[in-house]
């Protein structure tokens, strides 16, 4: 008997990306059921060769289902998590609303597996955001073998990240520009066509952004609370595929080369790293792919053991969906999920 499943934000971005993860990795679901607001009530989602009717998440009864994955924000998780976890149904939730909290796990399975453990307090797992997410998969590796004390990273995030309507935004505004339109901003603050913006998320009282803090505040939950993180996240015309300047100080020596085959043989983890035109990766080429690609490895002679990466990956997949499914596959794999069947 397989696993029932319910998707909740499954008409978005990474609700439509967990539909897919799930059937393309053959995860064990006897059924998959896809919940969203009232106002996406009926519409058609694709599971595999199947399509599904969107149901009203408030009106669903999760009582015989096992697993919840949950992307719809952080004020419908804020509600619903809790009374899903209390009906028996795990929730692994993409967004920051139980990230912090200490008695809910944060996991990336290639950086901190053990943690899941700790998921029995309230039935809920945190899936991590994106940044952070593919930027560990790469350093969880290094800090095994150096120990990382430091970490400068400089982000080139995909519009993605901001939802369907940020990918929207974009391409309006392109357009707009080609026919010499005007162009409008909604979604991000200036214009995101032909332009960066160093403004992620709300800005907090230190003059930092809450997306930059997330990147602060996970490393230390998942990898090291000892290692001091600085981070500048950035909005780029790009529709999938974060990208990430590391710039990286150790405790131990490490040579490009020592990292270079590290990272070589580490779980989640692609180098493309050929000191040639074209020799790395680029965000277009990590759309719809699951691996966490590391480029540009090389040595920074300006601090003592320090080393500069490049490491780019798909958003919407190790940075969101893919991560989710991994947890509930980890879930599966150590026996703390078994399929249950609504009481008679
Ligand atoms: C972005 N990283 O690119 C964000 C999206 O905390 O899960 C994910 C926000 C989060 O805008």
């Amino acid at each position: 008997m397989g696993f029932k499943v319910a998707i909740v934000g499954a008409t978005g971005n990474v609700g439509r990306e967990m539909l897919n993860i799930l059937e393309e990795r053959g995860f064990p679901a006897d059924e998959v059921v896809a919940l969203a607001s009232r106002r996406s009530q009926g519409t058609e989602v694709s599971y595999g060769d199947k399509t599904l009717k969107v149901k009203a998440l408030d009106n669903y009864d999760f009582s015989d289902t096992d697993i919840c994955l949950m992307s719809a924000g952080g004020a419908v998780s804020k509600e619903w998590s809790p009374k899903i976890g209390k009906q028996g149904c795990v929730v692994i939730d993409n967004s920051s609303a139980w990230r912090y909290d200490a008695d809910v796990p944060l996991i990336v399975p290639e950086v901190n597996p053990d943690a899941i453990a700790g998921y029995t307090k309230r039935n809920i797992v945190a899936n991590p955001n994106c940044s952070t997410a593919q930027m560990l998969v790469a350093l969880k590796p290094l800090h095994d073998a150096a120990t990382i004390k430091r970490v400068v990273v400089s982000t080139y995030q995909s519009v993605s990240g901001a939802g369907k309507e940020g990918m929207d935004e974009l391409f309006t505004q392109t357009r707009a520009v080609f026919v010499a339109d005007p162009v409008e901003a909604k979604k991000f603050t200036k214009r995101i066509a032909f332009n960066v913006i160093p403004h992620i998320d709300v800005f907090l009282d230190d003059g930092s952004t809450k997306e930059e803090w997330k990147m602060v505040a996970e490393t230390k939950k998942m990898l090291d609370p000892k290692i001091k993180v600085t981070a500048t996240c950035v909005r780029v015309p790009v529709f999938i595929g974060h990208s990430e300047a590391v710039n990286l100080e150790f405790e131990k020596p490490i040579t490009a080369d020592e990292a270079r085959e590290i990272l070589r043989e580490a779980p989640g983890c692609q180098v493309i790293d050929k000191r040639e035109n074209g020799g790395y990766i680029t965000p277009i080429e990590s759309a719809g792919e699951d691996a966490t690609y590391i480029s540009r490895i090389r040595e920074d002679s300006t601090v003592d053991n320090g080393l500069n990466l490049w490491i780019v990956s798909d958003n919407l997949r190790k940075g969101a969906a893919l991560n989710a499914v991994q947890i509930a596959e980890l879930m599966v794999e150590r026996g703390l999920l078994k399929p249950r069947a609504k009481a008679a």
